[in-house]
């Protein structure tokens, strides 16, 4: 023990009491630092007698070493107590289940479109696509429409650039599909010979100036068509029928034909069906317009009117998929909700 071991004691305690390096760098200076106080008992030399100044200097440096020990035995605990912090913040868990990618899952109205497109292709339907953006004379003209029909408005109909418009309804794919079935059989209809029947399903989206819980601007229409030479009304209904069965999967369902009007089918119909259970019992809903195709509209696809015949309808995917789910407003399905759509994920 001499007179310079409290100093020893003093500079362990202040490293000890440092909880940053930057304490720690502090404290140093104070005892080994420029003028430290070790440092400053070192410059105290000077003044001594050689004999003392080796006893003393000795002393000093026997000191300075313990201070200089303590130091970096804190230094080391110092980086020992980070990296341990370190090591907590970085650690990993793992016992955790990994977090799954997102997995998205068709639309409600594209899985009853396949569906639908099952259905009719098992009755031996084809299954055609074309545009969203139609002239006049597919849209309305080619299906008996006249200049004046109210369907023409612009309360109605949604207008574009260069004369064109959003179609509002996909009875243009009858006049499109068949002038295609037509052509290709040209041959054959020159030497007299049958054309060959056309039947053929055309689903997409179809655009109006409409907005309601049943009304959606944007909706979904497949359209379908059955010309041969003896396709009659009776047909019609029986292919509904056993489409609406397939589709519901229940016979226990009722099919009205209501009587109605459109242009380019008579006589027409409008759709309507109703559970004969289940929680929608005895509420008629509207899902399609159908009727025997207008002769005027046959000449229209390049065929004899007085040898050709058959039925269009018009369904709507949309009002279809809300009676399969239950679901009361069409709106739902095209606000993009993932909470709402997500559960109808297959
Ligand atoms: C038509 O659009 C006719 N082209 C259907 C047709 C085709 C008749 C072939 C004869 C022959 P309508 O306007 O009734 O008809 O529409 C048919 C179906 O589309 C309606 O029954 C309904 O299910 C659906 N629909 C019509 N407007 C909307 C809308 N804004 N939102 C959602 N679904 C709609």
């Amino acid at each position: 023990m001499n007179d310079l071991d409290p100093l020893v004691t003093e500079a362990r305690a202040e490293f000890a009491a440092a909880l940053t390096p930057a304490d720690l760098e502090n404290a140093k200076a104070r005892f080994i630092g420029k003028s430290g106080r070790v440092t400053e008992l070192l410059k105290g030399l000077a003044a001594l007698t050689p004999e003392e100044k080796k006893a003393r200097g000795a002393a000093i440096n026997q000191i300075k070493q313990q201070v200089e020990g303590a130091l970096n035995a804190r230094r080391s605990e110092l980086a020992e107590a980070e990296l341990q912090e370190q090591l907590k913040a970085e650690a990993l868990d793992v016992t955790l289940p990994g977090r799954r990618r997102g997995e998205g899952g068709l639309h409600p109205v594209s899985l009853s479109i396949e569906r639908i497109e099952a259905i009719f292709g098992s009755m031996g339907f084809d299954v055609a696509d074309g545009p969203e953006i139609e002239t006049d004379w597919f849209n309305f003209t080619a299906l008996n429409t006249p200049a004046d029909h109210p369907a023409r408005s612009m309360h109605d109909t949604f207008y574009v650039e260069g004369g064109h418009l959003l179609r509002t309804h996909t009875s243009p794919m009858q006049v499109r599909y068949a002038v295609q079935h037509v052509k290709r059989h040209a041959e054959r209809e020159t030497r007299g010979e049958r054309v060959p029947e056309i039947r053929v399903i055309a689903p997409g989206r179809t655009y109006r100036v409409d907005s309601d819980a049943t009304h959606s601007p944007m909706f979904h229409q497949c359209e379908g068509l059955w010309i041969g030479e003896n396709v009659s009304f009776a047909d019609l209904k029986s292919v509904l029928g056993d489409f609406f069965a397939a589709f519901f999967e229940t016979n226990d369902l009722n099919i009205r034909f209501r009587p109605s009007f459109f242009p380019f089918t008579e006589p027409s119909a409008e759709v309507d069906i109703a559970f004969a259970s289940g929680p929608l019992k005895g509420r008629w809903l509207e899902v399609g317009g159908a009727g025997q195709v207008h002769p005027n509209v046959v000449r229209n696809f390049g065929l004899d009117a007085e040898r050709y015949i058959g039925f269009a309808f018009g369904l709507g995917p949309d009002r279809l998929t809300m009676l399969r789910y239950g679901v009361n407003d069409l709106r739902l399905f095209f606000d993009g909700d993932v909470r709402f759509l997500s559960q109808f994920k297959v």
